[in-house]
């Protein structure tokens, strides 16, 4: 059988579907993918330098400015046929991107394991930064401390809930599709991993392989905007 209408019977007959998202999943709207995050402005900058807690120590103008350069560059930008696809079905849908194109594609209850760009808070107390005093970055309104982005950086833990979840919901999938990721941070990259040990069925959409190819009953080797209005229908 075409593995393109294999991977529409399975996700039409889904009882209990979940989907996963990566950056691949925002690429065809212009968003760069985190290996590529870094185009013009911030080419000097390793991401993974960039997004930790020291690097936001060490220079957090530095550091607000590139989340805010990555918001705004979101908010130009709009959902992809892929984005529009995804939000038709009836599933959990768990994503490690921090932009908000799923959102405005219409699904609900996302999932986001890493956070997002739009939830800004202090570091400091923690609450959210609404009323902030201006500065770059700016000053939290009730402790003065400095906001920082609303995202998970390389060494912090993951939100409790957000993961407990993903796991008990990838756990329970009887299919998993995994869009756009490379596969390679953890633990979010567990999760394809987690339906395909509990028997679940796993099929991925990326233009590339990645270390989750072993995982997958399918692999659909197309984008998202591409792929994804052809399996769900
Ligand atoms: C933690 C938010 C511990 C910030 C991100 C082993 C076990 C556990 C942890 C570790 C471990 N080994 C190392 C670690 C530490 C680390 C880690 O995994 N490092 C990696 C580099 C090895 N993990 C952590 O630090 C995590 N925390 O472990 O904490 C702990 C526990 C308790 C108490 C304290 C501490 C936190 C990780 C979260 C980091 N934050 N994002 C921000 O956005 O700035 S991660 C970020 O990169 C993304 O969110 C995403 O998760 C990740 C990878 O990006 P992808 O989404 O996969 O995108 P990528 O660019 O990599 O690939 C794009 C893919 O799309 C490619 O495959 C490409 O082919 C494809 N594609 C391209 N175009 C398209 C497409 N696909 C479809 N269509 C297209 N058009
Ligand atoms: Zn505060």
């Amino acid at each position: 059988m075409d593995p393109l209408d294999h991977a529409a019977e399975l996700i039409a007959g889904a009882q209990r579907l979940v989907v996963f998202t990566g950056a691949g999943m925002s690429a065809e709207s212009g968003v760069p993918t985190f290996r590529d995050a870094l185009t013009g402005l911030w080419e000097q900058y390793d991401a993974q330098e960039l997004a930790t807690p020291e690097a936001f120590e060490r220079d957090p103008a530095l550091v607000w400015g590139w989340y805010e350069w990555r918001r705004e560059l979101v908010e130009r930008v709009s959902p992809n046929a892929g984005h529009d696809a995804v939000a038709r079905l009836d599933c959990t849908l768990i994503t490690q991107n921090v932009d908000d194109l799923h959102e405005r594609a219409g699904s609900k209850n996302v999932v986001h394991l890493h956070g997002s760009l739009f939830a800004p808070r202090c570091s400091a107390c923690g609450r959210p930064a609404d009323g902030a005093l201006p500065g770059n970055p700016p000053a939290c309104a009730h402790c003065e401390f400095p906001v920082r982005p609303g995202v998970v950086w390389f060494g912090e833990a993951l939100p409790m809930s957000a993961l407990k979840t993903a796991v008990e919901s990838a756990a329970d999938a009887d299919v998993l599709v995994t869009v756009g990721t490379s596969g390679l941070v953890y633990p979010a990259a567990e999760i394809p991993h987690v339906t395909a040990k509990m028997g679940g069925t796993v099929i991925q959409v990326n233009p590339q392989a990645t270390p989750l190819d072993e995982a997958c009953a399918i692999n659909l080797r197309g984008t998202a905007g591409e792929v994804l209005p052809k399996i769900i229908r």
